[in-house]
Formats: C-alpha cells, structure tokens, sequence
C-alpha cells in the first residue's frame, strides 16, 4: 500500500509554489483563526485545504432544519480582536446556521483570509518525510503540497455517521444525513418522514420538520433529556451591553471548566432544601439554556446530586406530553443528566402533542432493515416513509483525522498508534509525528467546552510554540512517548472523578460507532484547569516536547 502511494506521489510534479511553511486542513473556526496567526502575526507562508466549497467547517455542513448554536451567541464568537467584536451584532440568543456562516465570512473578509483557502480540497493523505523535516499532503484529486508544520483544524463532530443499515440502497425515497444536509433544503411537506436519533440533531430538527410534514416518526434508541433554550431577538440593550462588558464576559468564559459566559453556582444540591431545590431548577428551566447544568456544582460529580435534576427533568417530560404511553418513552432515560452532551430545544417535547407526530422505540424494538417503501424493526412492523432523516452523529474525534492516511515518521501510521483509542499529548501533539499539530484534538476540553474558547486557546499555544521555535532557531518538535503515556493516565483520571463515563453509549466514548474503542476522549478537567496546564509547559520550555535544531 505504500509503496503503491509512493508510486502515485511521484508522478505529480511538486510545483514550487505549493510549498509552505504551514498547511492548515479545514476553513471552520480552527482553521480560519490559525491561518490569521501563523500569516499575519508571524509572517510564515500558509495555505489552508478545505474540503467544503465555502468556509465555516461544521457550519458549512449542518444546514438541516432547526440547526442553530446551543452556545449563546455572544459566547459564540472569536474574542481576540476588539475590532471584530466591536463591528459583529448577533441577532438571537441562539444563532441560525446562516447567521454564523454570515459572521465566519465577515470575519475571514476582515482579515482577508479567503486568498489563503482552497475550497473543494480534500486531503487525502499526510507524510512526514524526516529528511527533509516536511509534511507532504496528497489532496483527494492527486495534488501534491509540502510544509513544515501541518496543522489538522478538522473539528470534531466532521465525519458523519450513517448507520449501516441493510437495505437502505433500496429504499425508494430520499434520505439525508443531518450533518450533510443539501444546501437546496429538502421539502417535507406532504410527505412522511422518519428521523433517526435523539441527540442534540434530532431534538432540535424534529419540531421544525413536524412543521411541515404530512407525518414524523421519531425513532428513539436512547431517551434524552432536553432543557427549553428560549431562544429570543437580542434586544439592542443586550446588544450594547455586550459591547461595553465584552472584557468581563471573556474574563467569565475563561475562569470557568466549560468556557461559557456564566458561572457554575459554588452551592452543593444538598445545601438546600427539597422546596429550594425545586424553586432553583424551576428559575433555570425558565430561564433556559445549557446553565442549567450550573444550578448547582456537584451535578455531574455525584450521582445523587445529579439524580435531583435528572426526576426534575423527566416530571416536566410528564408534564408537558400529552399521551402517557408517549410520556413515559420520552422520561425512560437511563443515564444522568448531562453525562451525555445535554440538548436544549424550542419545543421538542410540545411536537408530540400534535397529531401528525408519533415515537417509536427502537431499543424495545430495534431498526431490522429498510426496504423500498419505509423501516421495518425486528417485530416485523413496517414504517412507510417518503424521507428519512438520519440525525445520527458523528465518528467523533477521531474520525475527522483517521479518514486522513496521516503516517509519521518511518511509515508510522496514526491508525495504528491510535487502534485502541486515541493517545497524545495535551491533545495537541502526538509522539512519531513531528511538527503536527491537532486543534481541538481527542485528550483536550474540546467538546466539553464553548468551542470557540477551546479553539482560540489551542490556535494560540500552537502559534507560540511555532514563534518560541523560531526565535530558538528549532525545527522540530514532538511530544515524548512518556509524557503523552503520562497525559492518557490524566484524561482518564479526569474522566473517572465525573458521572460522564457512566453514559455507556455516548459518543464521548466512541460507544456510537461499532467496532470504535471505547475510551473517553475529551479531557473532562476543565477549560481553566487544562489552560493553566498548557501555559505551564509552554512556561518550561515545553516540558513534555522533544524540540531539535
Ligand atoms: O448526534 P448524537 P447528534 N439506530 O451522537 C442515535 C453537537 N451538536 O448529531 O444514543 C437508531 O448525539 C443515537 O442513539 P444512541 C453536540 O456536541 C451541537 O445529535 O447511540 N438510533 C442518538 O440518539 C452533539 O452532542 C449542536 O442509542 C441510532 C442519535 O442517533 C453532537 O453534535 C447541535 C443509530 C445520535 O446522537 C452530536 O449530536 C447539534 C442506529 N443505528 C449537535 N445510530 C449545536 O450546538 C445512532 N442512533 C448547534
């Protein structure tokens, strides 16, 4: 195999100009703020390869109904420049996926970044090549690009996951990944759809698509909980607000584990009373939105603590939908609250009250096959169906790079080092491959946090690694074996002290994806925590990195 890839890479002619200090893979929030640093501040020569044909990574992608942002949208944002922020607007508490590609194009049009992408560029491969100390990149369509140091800002949530299915070549209608949603839309109405899955995706598309449908079948395998996010206009006082107080808002999102823009109350569940407790919880379910996982700080440390929000949840379940049968599938949820990545919605609950929507469950009865006309489960009942929607995730994580052949030095390929589950360094690097760099990388808050904070934090240590490099005059640098074994023991430490690993289907551990190793991957210590670690070993000369000349 290599040797066949060898072959192929010879026969392209490496053109001089598609040689770079830096390649970046991926025009999302990642790639544009590192193409900004590693160009404009540290003058190096930088392409990025997107695959998509516009920017905006996931945003790019996820278009299908309901899709906006869980994070509020002044916390949605890049934060290093007072111009960007000064010149943006956000129009609602939780924005649209137009209006984030709108603000991602506004910012990479301030910075003149789109010169730098190539849009419609996959990558196919990556090979360090060790005596030259470069990175040869082989794009999808056979173009050969070289660096020095590669940077993967290939998000986490980028490989969409459609379940293997027998029979789904043969089903007669339409059917669509929510993470790969056409950008023309898909037009529901008249028609009988089905959605698979009830993570964040599908509780956010089902009350939009039973709008419009002539009929929706949920399919549910996992009962979830889900929290109103009240989504609203942003008043023009909110809006000045955010403006005047934007360095006390980004003093909160960085002081706090998941880098949003409020703070985890320093209350126990058990400092209060049953009656307190309840009034609390009713105060943030009005109030909405992912805080409420910050009513109180032991929530996802202690199963009894977190016991309390999980009934509060499951009796305004109860409350809220109609039919009991319906009720009690939707309540059935057999993990803690937030231990899988907690959903908020605008009225999922509610969209089983209407006529034209009903749940299945296909954990009692699982999904058998699909034939020409719908989905048939293991009873042998038939589903008829003009669409189906599968709203079911992503190879998390490690799937955006794995898809990538990324070969270290000697051959090393990440598939293997990586074959029970993913293993590195602070989530930033990788030992056997020199002078690559992962944002947002499994090992690191990432997922557990307000994206763009975990972003802008790697996007900088990378660029002052790469500055620190080249004010010492080094060429490499690589994580030590001992120090990446080292961090693996920390991420799972860090996992273990939480309720987060007791959800044993969560894609946090890989658990979506048959045949993944089950690891937890995200680093679960917290933003603020992680960001004190990464500062300290960029304070000790990169404690942890081999660096050479
Ligand atoms: O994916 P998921 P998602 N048969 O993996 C089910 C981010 N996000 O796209 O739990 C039947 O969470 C699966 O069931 P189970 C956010 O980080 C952000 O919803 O595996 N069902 C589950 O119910 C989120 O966590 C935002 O048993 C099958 C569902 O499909 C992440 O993306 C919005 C199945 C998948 O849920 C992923 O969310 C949306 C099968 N074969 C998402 N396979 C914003 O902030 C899977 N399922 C905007």
């Amino acid at each position: 195999m290599a040797a066949v890839e060898t072959e192929t890479r010879d026969k392209v002619e490496m053109a001089p100009n598609n040689e770079f200090d830096a390649l970046i893979i991926g025009a999302g929030f990642s790639g544009l703020y590192q193409l900004h640093k590693l160009r404009d501040e540290l003058g190096l020569s930088v392409k990025v390869l997107e695959a998509g044909d516009g920017i905006g990574g996931t945003w790019y992608w996820n278009r299908y109904p309901g899709a906006r942002c869980d994070s509020e949208s002044h916390s949605y944002c890049y934060t290093f420049s007072k111009a960007l922020l000064s010149e943006w607007k956000w129009t609602e508490r939780y924005p649209e996926h137009p209006e984030i590609r709108r603000y991602l194009n506004f910012v990479a049009d301030k910075l003149d970044l789109k010169r730098d992408i190539r849009l419609g560029t996959r990558v196919a491969a990556a090979h360090y090549d060790d005596t030259s100390n470069r990175w040869r990149v082989t794009t999808e369509a056979g173009e050969e690009l070289s660096a020095k140091y590669l940077i993967a800002a290939v998000g986490c949530l980028s490989t969409a996951n459609v379940p293997k299915i027998p029979g789904l070549d043969q089903f007669k209608g339409q059917w669509y990944h929510t993470g790969l949603w056409p950008h023309d839309g898909v037009e529901f109405k008249g028609k009988r759809v089905g959605l698979v899955g009830t993570g964040s995706t599908g509780i956010q598309a089902t009350p939009v698509i039973a709008e419009t449908a002539r009929h929706l079948t949920v399919f549910q395998r996992t009962a979830n909980y889900s929290v109103p996010a009240h989504n609203a206009p942003l008043t023009p006082a909110f809006q000045s607000y955010v403006t005047e107080k934007f360095d006390d808002i980004r003093r909160t999102m960085h002081g706090t584990t998941n880098g949003h823009a409020f703070v985890i109350e320093d209350r126990s569940v058990f400092d209060v009373s049953a009656e307190q407790r309840q009034a609390l919880y009713e105060a943030a379910w009005q109030k909405g939105g992912l805080q409420f996982r910050a009513t109180f700080r032991d929530l996802l440390a202690d199963k009894q603590a977190n016991d309390t929000a999980a009934e509060f949840i499951k009796a305004k379940i109860r409350s809220i939908v109609k039919d009991k049968a319906t009720a009690e599938m939707l309540a059935d949820i057999d993990h803690p609250y937030a231990a899988k990545r907690p959903p908020i919605d605008s009225f999922y609950f509610e969209a089983f009250n209407r006529d034209n929507v009903a749940l299945v469950d296909v954990r009692a009865d699982p999904i058998e096959a699909i034939t020409a006309s719908g989905i048939v489960t293991r009873s042998g009942k038939e589903y008829p169906l003009d669409i189906i929607v599968f709203a079911t995730g992503f190879d998390a994580m490690t799937g955006p790079l794995l898809r990538i052949d990324i070969r270290g030095r000697d051959g090393l390929a990440l598939k293997d080092v990586w074959a029970a589950g993913p293993r590195n360094y602070l989530g930033l690097q990788v030992s056997g491959f020199p002078n690559l760099f992962t944002v947002t990388g499994p090992g690191s808050p990432s997922v557990l946090c307000n994206m763009p904070v975990a972003i802008e934090q790697h996007v900088e240590w990378i660029a002052d690694c790469i500055a620190h490099m080249r004010a010492k005059g080094l060429e490499r640098i690589e994580a030590k074996p001992e120090a990446m074994d080292r961090w693996v023991g920390e991420v799972n430490a860090a996992a273990n002290a939480t309720l987060l690993p007791q959800a044993h289907h969560s894609w946090y551990l890989g658990a979506n994806i048959p045949g993944k190793p089950r690891m937890f991957m995200p680093y679960a210590g917290g933003m603020a925590h992680y960001r004190r670690i990464c500062n300290d070993v960029a304070a000790k000369g990169y404690e942890g990195f081999a660096l050479s000349g």
